[in-house]
């Protein structure tokens, strides 16, 4: 762990450089990736805290593979990370939310033996209501010899991730990323162009405060899911309830969860039988993050991180943040009917 004096300004690149010289045998291709990620994302920082005053508001004629309205913002936001990522050597192929396949690395660029997970911009239907988005990524390392990285390079179980991390467009943009050394947060200083850490090895409570869920879906939910609800909100089991805050941002509902703490629920239903977020681009790695914050983050079963993709775009059900809440949900789910609180 390094340590640094209160007065001490510590940018997100000096930080990783410490982090990288912690390990001898790194070639700093990892390094050189996070920094690209960084300034990707003040590019998508500027352009979003611009989106109310361009004519860059509203959906595109184009769907994503999902089926869902892009909105402008995805689109430039998809293509500025691939553009910042694609030729740094670094990297051997990337897959995004927003990309039916593989996004390959050009023949005129060196392939590297990373791989980049990531959704450009999450909560994307909340542009218009000037509501915080965010981007999501993640890092795994090559597993196939193939100089171009592989299906199989990609949908390997979040255990594996070697980086993972978020950026919060909100009232501040913040970064927030691990490499499995603690989860440390950046701030954006917008005066100098630079993140900022801001939160140093970050822990999240055991026990949270809030519960985010959207339940207009209760009514698809099956018994053991609206038991947990009446759980956490104290109606029944004897436990204190929980304050309900839902953004329907992801990562704008994580954040705040992980630091004031909290368990971010997004069940499978009826309707919904794999739940709606995807495995690789948003449960990975935030899973990632907040085990290495001290919470849990499951699928209603088992460990997000232990879960083995079978395709790019997988959703997962999703109970995620604070361990005493998420360990609630998994005993709940099971049907076990131990103590509340036990
Ligand atoms: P959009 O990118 O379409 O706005 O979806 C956001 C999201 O993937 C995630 O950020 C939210 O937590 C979740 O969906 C909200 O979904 P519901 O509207 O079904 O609650």
């Amino acid at each position: 762990m390094i340590h640094h004096t209160a007065t001490s300004v510590v940018t997100i690149e000096r930080f990783i450089i410490e982090q990288e010289r912690q390990h001898p045998q790194a070639t700093g291709q990892l390094s050189g990736i996070l920094y690209d990620m960084a300034l990707a994302a003040k590019m998508i920082a500027s352009k979003v805290r611009s989106a109310g005053l361009v004519d860059i508001l509203g959906a595109t004629d184009d769907h994503n593979v999902q089926g869902e309205v892009q909105q402008k913002l995805d689109v430039f936001a998809n293509e500025t990370i691939i553009k910042a990522m694609d030729h740094g050597g670094r990297l051997c192929a990337m897959a995004s939310e927003e990309e039916p396949d593989i996004i390959p690395i050009p023949d005129r660029f060196r392939c590297g033996k990373y791989c980049l997970l990531f959704d450009p911009l999450d909560g994307s239907s909340n542009i218009d209501v000037n509501v915080p988005v965010g981007t999501i990524f993640s890092i795994v390392k090559k597993v196939t010899k193939s100089k171009h990285g592989e299906l199989a390079d990609l949908l390997q179980p979040g255990r594996r991730q070697v980086a993972a991390g978020y950026v919060l467009y909100g009232s501040s943009t913040m970064l927030v990323y691990t490499t499995g050394q603690g989860a440390h947060g950046f701030t954006l200083d917008p005066s100098i162009g630079e993140f900022l850490l801001s939160h140093a090895n970050i822990r999240t409570p055991d026990e949270g405060r809030y519960l985010s869920v959207n339940d207009a879906y209760e009514q698809h939910w099956d018994d053991s899911v609206r038991q947990l609800m009446r759980r956490y909100r104290g109606l029944e089991g004897g436990r204190r309830s929980l304050s309900v805050r839902y953004v329907g941002s992801l990562v704008a509902d994580f954040h705040r969860n992980l630091l004031g703490g909290g368990v971010f629920c997004y069940p499978a239903h009826a309707k919904s039988p794999r739940g709606k977020l995807r495995l690789l681009y948003e449960a990975n790695p935030l899973a990632f993050i907040v085990e290495q914050a001290g919470g849990a983050a499951i699928d209603g079963r088992k460990r997000i991180l232990d879960i083995q993709p079978e395709e790019l775009h997988q959703r997962t059900p999703l109970y995620i943040g604070s361990k005493a809440d998420v360990d609630l949900a998994s005993r709940t789910l099971a049907g076990l009917k131990t103590a509340v609180g036990a």
